[in-house]
């Protein structure tokens, strides 16, 4: 089927969560949606919010500007703009537009009739920043607990984050976590390269079938996943690798406040060595 006719198919009205009919129309290839509206409101607000506050900070070289988060000793208050309210409204932004793009997707999702995995695995990104910057600050009682937004200063908050536990390396969630993000890129590069070397073949040659995917696999490792499968792992690899920073950071602090070392030594308590 042509793009064309398959356009005019499935754009038709309906599958709105909100707003009915009122904004269900496009602009050129861009559905809209009550949704579009709010995330083109949170983005601009958001991005007019970070330009305010490059201007009145002191530099405008992009790798040194800095949005900081509010001093500790606001706790969990509103700081005035200047101080750290400016980080809190762009905070406020960003998870407007990040929720507002989500929804969108499913409104999307909707109208087309397909699964609802894309905006699943997007609000997994998202879960993973709020428990960075709203779950964490919460259970650690001041909004100060959150990163700075910067090129540079991310950096350092990550590097001095890590060091307050010592060695974030041995934090078992990290490692989970790390884990997770090799055995995606893994994946990503056995699919990549395969998807390639079936479809892309030499002049002459005709395009390959997944017989010919599954036998490669079959015959190298003596498996095949399959090409669904493969997509199933893909997903469930990457979900997991946002998960599990999310449970990494959100226990630095609120559930162990030592070094990471430290807490391996349950392993040495255990009575088995007795
Ligand atoms: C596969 C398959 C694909 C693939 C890939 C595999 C035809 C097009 C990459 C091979 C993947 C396997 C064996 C799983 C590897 C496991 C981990 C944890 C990385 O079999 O089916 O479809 O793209």
């Amino acid at each position: 089927m042509a793009m064309l006719s398959f356009e005019r198919k499935y754009r038709i009205r309906g599958g709105t969560l909100i707003g009915g009919d009122l904004f269900d129309f496009w602009v050129g290839p861009f559905y809209v949606g009550f949704f579009g509206v709010t995330t083109i409101f949170f983005s601009a607000l958001g991005t007019a919010l970070i330009l305010w506050g490059a201007a009145i900070g002191p530099t405008w070289n992009v790798w040194q500007i800095n949005i900081a988060p509010p001093d500790l000793s606001y706790g969990l208050a509103l700081a005035p703009l200047k101080e750290g309210g400016l980080w809190q409204i762009i905070t406020i932004c960003a998870l407007g537009a990040f929720g507002s793009w989500a929804l969108r997707e499913v409104e999307i999702c909707r109208k087309l009739g397909i699964g609802y995995h894309v905006p699943f695995a997007f609000s997994v990104a998202i879960f993973a920043y709020f428990v960075l910057v709203v779950v964490r600050p919460l259970l650690l009682g001041a909004w100060g607990h959150g990163f700075p937004y910067g090129i540079i200063s991310h950096l350092d908050w990550v590097s001095n984050t890590g060091y307050q536990y010592l060695h974030f390396h041995y934090n078992p969630a990290h490692m989970i976590a790390v884990s997770f993000f090799f055995t995606t890129t893994l994946a990503l590069a056995l699919h990549g390269s395969l998807i390639l070397s079936a479809t892309n073949p030499g002049d002459g040659e005709t395009v390959k079938t997944p017989e010919h995917e599954n036998t490669f696999f079959r015959d190298t490792i003596g498996y095949s996943i399959g090409t669904l499968g493969i997509h199933r792992l893909g997903l469930f690899l990457a979900l997991n690798a946002g998960f599990w920073s999310a449970v990494c950071i959100v226990i630095s602090g609120p559930f162990w406040t030592q070094g990471w070392p430290e807490w391996w030594s349950w392993w040495l308590d255990l009575p088995i060595w007795n």
